[in-house]
């Protein structure tokens, strides 16, 4: 590989990071049922371990999401174990998700609940997870609001949207300066007739509607079969909109699969979209980029590492793109030759030069090869087993 791609790797490598989901690591599943792993983290501090165990294979997921139903359901009262977990392991706390979802008064809602009392208990719960983002130093609070309906007429959708907005008003005032609210979308699950927050269009329109420091969360999970997903993401970087990426591969659904598992292509073109707006910009985006998975039959620690190094690669195989001449060939409308000069970087092996940089930077330069030979899960599974039998009843 000539210099000026080698330079061009390495300086796409050292600015690259990942935010990893804390409930990743537990024993998570489908709604069908979940196959339990011995290994699974079963309290905030295993969460966090493995999560430094992921970074000191991989070096670049040194923050984590937290769920604040799961992560701290004594709310503020944890927030000191959380800032002495983040100083032992060395791991940011990432966004902060209020769970808007398991209650049993969300059945029919949360922020869209025609009960004006359980309205307030949601907001009182987003209010709350406002005030652990504060405490903790965490910028998003990361909002997916399950709510919707089964049957046309069951409820009114034009109220309901009326009620988001109030709620996203008072979350908004809430915040503090260098706090920001991102609002995710997704068309059907666990709602069948309608979402609240089905597509981007509505993810905009209400976070517009809420104030300046609110944008768009994107799961690529949460899309309709065949979506050009990265033009979404143009127009949202185009409107300064663009919040933030929930990472997983879908094929049919919400499949929560490994990145690239199934279309690595379309990731590539989605990193494409941001690295060349960085370029016409001749700015940095800072998107942030989270992984939204939760395994079920993968072990978990493997299937982080291994989304991990899957979305270096192919963020490092979208930094090869030549920009410039890209544009020029895009302007002469020379169709084959832009078509090639994109498709060329996303057939490029750099895979040889992430290996260099990985050992330049202190970490193995086959960080799923060195976790196979750690005994790290042997051993967590050895430590956990017990506990992980007793704690089949709950999701996270
Ligand atoms: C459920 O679809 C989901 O995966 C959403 O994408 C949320 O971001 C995540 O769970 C955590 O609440
Ligand atoms: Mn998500």
């Amino acid at each position: 590989m000539r210099q000026k791609k080698q330079d061009l790797l390495w300086k796409a490598l050292d600015g690259f990071e990942l935010e990893v989901p804390s409930w990743g690591f537990a024993n998570t599943g489908t709604r069908f049922g979940k196959f339990l792993q011995a290994a699974a983290a079963t309290s905030i501090e295993e969460k966090f371990a493995d999560a430094a165990q992921v970074l000191a294979l991989t070096g670049i997921s040194p923050i984590m999401a937290l769920h604040v139903e799961w992560d701290l359901p004594g709310g503020l009262a944890d927030v000191p174990a959380i800032q002495k977990l983040v100083s032992k392991y060395g791991i940011q706390a990432g966004s902060i998700n209020p769970n808007l979802f398991q209650a049993q008064e969300y059945k029919y809602g949360s922020i869209c609940n025609p009960d004006a009392q359980i309205r307030q208990k949601a907001l009182d719960h987003i209010l709350l997870s406002v005030e652990i983002g504060k405490r903790l130093g965490s910028r998003d609070i990361s909002f997916w609001v399950a709510d919707g309906s089964n049957y046309p007429g069951t409820q009114n959708i034009r109220k309901r949207i009326d009620w988001m907005q109030e709620i996203f008003l008072q979350t908004h005032g809430a915040l503090a300066n260098n706090q920001r609210m991102l609002i995710e979308y997704k068309p059907f699950e666990p709602a069948f007739y309608h979402t609240d927050i089905a597509d981007w269009g509505m993810a905009l329109e209400l976070a517009r509607g809420a104030g300046p420091q609110a944008r768009v969360l994107v799961d690529t999970g949460h899309h309709y079969q065949s979506q050009n997903i990265e033009q979404i993401v143009a127009w949202l970087l185009q409107l300064d909109m663009l919040g933030g990426f929930h990472f997983n591969d879908r094929r049919y659904a919400d499949d929560d699969l490994t990145l690239g598992s199934i279309d690595p292509y379309q990731v590539f073109r989605i990193f494409h979209e941001i690295l060349s707006c960085e370029f016409e910009r001749g700015a940095a985006m800072h998107v942030p980029f989270m992984i939204d998975q939760s395994h079920n039959l993968k072990g978990k620690i493997e299937a982080m590492v291994q989304t991990t190094i899957a979305a270096q690669e192919l963020y490092a195989r979208a930094a090869l793109v030549d920009h410039e001449q890209l544009s020029r060939l895009q302007n002469e409308c020379r169709l084959v030759e832009a078509e090639e000069c994109f498709r060329a970087a996303f057939w490029e092996d750099v895979r040889p030069v992430v290996r260099e940089w990985r050992l330049a930077r202190g970490v193995p330069e086959d960080p799923l090869r060195a976790l196979r030979e750690s005994g790290y899960v042997e051993r967590i599974a050895r430590e956990r087993g017990a506990k992980n039998a007793k704690t089949l009843a709950s999701y996270a």
